[in-house]
């Protein structure tokens, strides 16, 4: 399976994120992608190869112009406010406050375009976000060039990123872009599976209404896990969209035989929708040792998973999301693509 990934994620390094009531060290670091990529390489997955040029035309077929207009200025905005610091928003536009005034300020910009205090932005965010959305649409390319499978290492994630937001350490909606790439080159139909730890809030949002995308996650329940405020089993899509969403929540504690059974119904929802090709938002967060997750997967459940994948024969991109176990996440991920191989 060939890789697609850009040294440029090194770019984004946040200081510090809100957590527990303390400013703590980002979990989400570039030692993540650096260990992924280094066991793609210690196991010989495959070739890796750098993102291609496609532009900002693919990444508004998903996002607001004003939204990534934001993006590209706002450490500029910042920095220009005096500031050297990670730049972080501080106030949010929550019930019956006015969101049909967008603020001018960088500060009320901030909190207008984000979900919550994980989005540092600094110095080198953009050009990482960037080049985090070319790797998935050189990923979504190779689909649509006849491979069978790619692995776009995404750095920083995406499925927290909605429209016209930022949250969760995710910034541009990367699979979203892949899967809005592949509708416009021609497949009529296509499903994410987000098998991250968290629900994919953004993915879900930018599909919600549409017939043509099903999205299908399995995660930890939204009473108790972060999002907390999307992923319940009882959004189903809306209008058009009306069952082509499906929502698997879970508990915490969750450990593989009851992942399975989700993953079995999830995977039965995408065979159904006859999907032209498959994009998985691959987070193993989901794992036992993760750092701020409550599932209790193995190494070993990461090659079932893939297997699982694998047994839908469908045109597959895989997308990185998640995962912070950082000692174990390059063996888990690529178990994953693995597993998937091996049932081909
Ligand atoms: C991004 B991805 C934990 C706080 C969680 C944000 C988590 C974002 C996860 N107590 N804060 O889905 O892996
Ligand atoms: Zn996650």
């Amino acid at each position: 399976m060939l890789t697609i990934y850009s040294d440029s994620h090194r770019l984004h390094h946040g200081q510090a994120e809100l957590i527990d009531g303390e400013m703590r060290p980002c979990f989400e670091m570039p030692s993540r992608a650096d260990m992924v990529l280094a066991r793609v390489q210690a196991v010989g997955l495959g070739e890796v190869r750098p993102p291609q040029a496609f532009g900002l035309e693919p990444v508004l077929r998903v996002h607001d112009a004003g939204f990534v207009q934001f993006l590209q200025s706002a450490w500029q905005r910042w920095s220009a406010a005096g500031r050297s610091h990670d730049a972080l928003p501080l106030v949010w536009p929550v019930r019956r406050l006015r969101t049909d005034r967008i603020p001018q300020d960088i500060d009320g910009l901030l909190g207008y375009y984000a979900m919550d205090a994980g989005v540092p932005i600094t110095a080198g965010t953009w050009e990482a976000v960037w080049q985090s959305a070319q790797v998935a649409m050189t990923g979504a390319q190779l689909l649509q060039q006849g491979e069978r499978a790619a692995f776009a290492l995404c750095r920083p994630p995406g499925h927290h990123a909605a429209r016209d937001y930022m949250g969760g350490y995710c910034y541009l909606n990367n699979a979203a872009i892949a899967v809005q790439m592949l509708r416009d080159q021609g497949a009529e139909r296509v499903a994410v599976l987000d098998v991250d730890y968290h629900h994919g809030n953004g993915t879900q949002d930018i599909f919600y209404r549409r017939n043509d995308v099903l999205v299908a996650s399995i995660h930890g329940d939204p009473r108790v896990e972060y999002p907390y405020f999307l992923g319940y089993a009882d959004e189903i899509g809306a209008g058009e969209g009306e069952g082509y969403n499906a929502n698997f929540p879970l508990p915490h504690g969750t450990v593989w035989a009851a992942y399975q059974q989700a993953l079995q119904a999830a995977c039965e929802r995408v065979r159904q929708f006859a999907p032209d090709a498959l994009v998985v938002s691959l987070g193993v967060d989901t794992y036992q040792e993760d750092p701020i997750s409550q599932f209790k997967l193995s190494s070993p459940d990461y090659l079932r998973m893939g297997e699982h994948i694998g047994g839908l024969g469908c045109p597959t991109l895989f997308v990185m999301e998640g995962g912070y176990a950082v000692e174990e996440i390059g063996i888990n991920a690529v178990n994953v693509l693995q597993g998937f191989e091996s049932a081909q």
